[in-house]
């Protein structure tokens, strides 16, 4: 829809259009806590989380913010802030716990239960299947790099869309495969922890692959009506200069963190580039399978954006601005081994301006490129932002608010490109928060709060920031004001 003409009392505001989803997003492992419940088998982050040394603090999502047991009071808040839609994941070892064979009712009940709270309150759920919690059994015959994986996914995604498929209209497949893949199975800063390149690329083909096969299980079991979707976060790259170099290393970067997916997904095909840069490492001729790039490339409803920061590139080092680049200063956690195979050589900078908590460069004109670059390439393509935020070191005063003006900066900032974008044509049909509540950051540990609601973790006590408030009059009024 396109964006409504401002109205006299909305002049001077942006006005998004009326049917935009607002909404805040989460994953399982790292809200609900309740571990061993009901069923629930060990994932890859139960098992890395217990390994010395990965965590931060030696934490792990054993309790998170307890939303297996608070997720009323959390829909409540979400009622609270009037947002349109809230995306959240299914846990694949709560729902199939050994990755393979019957469900587990008690786990599909828990979203059974959830998602009626939902939508008795009028909020759209959008779900997705993984969000990188893979059941440790799958891990213990492969993990994603097995093609076995793939098939599995398959499966499970049956399971779900038969259980949940009357109550849920939008559905990704994957959160994020780039990580699961490479930060998994490349650098193993995330669980598996493993650290081998070409396990890395065979894990990106089979995530691509689960993907379709998802899809095609989603097709079947879900109504007509249901939208299919799956949320990548491609990184948007900048070379450091324009010498033929540093757009080298923008390529390849190109090639390994984002046409690896989009490629495939979108047209059914692996770029040539990126299978030469990696021949060394994987035989993609054994790997790809006669009709997987067809499985793959079956058409989705809506694409779904996840942006936090770009990703600034050099292919020497130089001695211009962010001349102290290295191999691992790229966002992802640094760790020994590199996330990207096939381009060793190429040096990251840290963008200018600001940084949030995790040290990322707030800067919005790399959302309304990304939007914009992805709508040229794909002229009509729906797309969702499906993850946006920041996180900064909240402390609540003495008389328990949270003050956050940093974090409605960023959302603001980074609204105003949305709304840009789509005044440009971009086909952005909504913008979903990271995150709803303050949640277990992965190897962070809970050392960074990214929530609207601060979780005060030893008594789970839920406190809505600023910028919640802030995120609501927006959501209310379908407008921010101009930046
Ligand atoms: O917390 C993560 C989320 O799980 C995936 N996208 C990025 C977020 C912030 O790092």
């Amino acid at each position: 829809m396109p964006l409504p003409p401002p109205t006299d009392g909305a002049a001077a505001q942006l006005v998004f259009p009326s049917d935009f989803l607002w909404g805040a997003a989460t994953s399982a492992y790292q809200i609900e806590g309740a571990t061993k419940e009901d069923g629930r088998t060990p994932s890859i982050w139960d098992t890395f989380c217990r390994t010395p040394g990965k965590v931060l603090g030696g934490e792990s999502g054993d309790h998170a913010a307890d939303h297996y047991h608070r997720y009323r009071e959390d829909v409540a808040l979400l009622a609270r802030l009037g947002l349109g839609a809230y995306r959240f994941s299914v846990s694949w070892p709560r729902v199939q716990p050994t990755g393979r064979g019957p469900a587990a009712q008690r786990g599909l009940d828990f979203y059974r239960r959830l998602t009626d709270e939902l939508l008795a309150v009028g909020i759209q759920p959008v779900v997705s299947l993984y969000h990188w919690d893979l059941p440790q059994e799958l891990e213990d015959q492969g993990g994603w790099p097995a093609r076995d994986t793939a098939e599995r996914f398959g499966d499970y995604a049956a399971l779900v869309a038969e259980a949940l498929g009357d109550r849920i209209g939008l559905w990704a497949t994957l959160n994020e495969p780039w990580c699961a893949a490479f930060l998994g199975y490349g650098s193993g800063v995330h669980a598996p922890g493993r650290t081998d390149p070409g396990d890395a690329l065979r894990a990106a083909h089979h995530l691509n692959l689960g993907h379709g096969l998802a899809l095609s299980a989603l097709r079947a079991a879900l109504p007509a009506t249901a939208q299919a979707a799956i949320c990548l976060n491609l990184h948007q790259i900048r070379p450091l200069t324009d010498a033929p170099a540093d757009l080298e290393a923008a390529r390849r970067i190109d090639a390994v963190g984002n046409r690896i997916f989009t490629d495939p997904i979108l047209h059914g095909r692996y770029p040539d580039d990126l299978l030469l840069d990696t021949a060394d490492l994987v035989d993609w001729d054994t790997l790809i399978h006669p009709g997987d790039e067809q499985t793959i490339g079956a058409p989705i409803d809506l694409l779904g954006l996840n942006y936090y920061t770009p990703t600034l590139v050099s292919g020497t080092a130089s001695d211009g601005p962010g001349a102290e680049g290295s191999r691992r200063a790229d966002g992802h956690g640094g760790g020994e081994h590199s996330p990207w195979p096939g381009a060793d050589q190429v040096l990251f900078h840290q963008p200018p301006g600001t940084t949030t908590q995790m040290g990322w460069a707030v800067d919005p004109s790399g959302l309304y490129e990304l939007i914009t670059d992805v709508s040229r390439a794909h002229p009509g393509l729906p797309l969702l932002i499906t993850e946006n935020g920041a996180a900064f070191e909240d402390q609540p005063t003495p008389t328990g608010e949270i003050h956050d003006p940093q974090r409605i900066a960023y959302l603001h900032g980074h609204l105003a490109a949305v709304h840009r974008a789509i005044a440009d044509g971009a086909a952005v049909r909504g913008y979903f928060t990271w995150s709803l509540l303050d949640n277990f950051e992965w190897s962070y540990g809970y050392s960074k709060r990214f929530g609207l609601v601060h979780v005060d973790y030893p008594t789970q006590r839920r406190t809505p920031k600023a910028s919640a408030a802030w995120y609501a009059t927006a959501a209310r009024r379908h407008a921010i004001d101009p930046l």
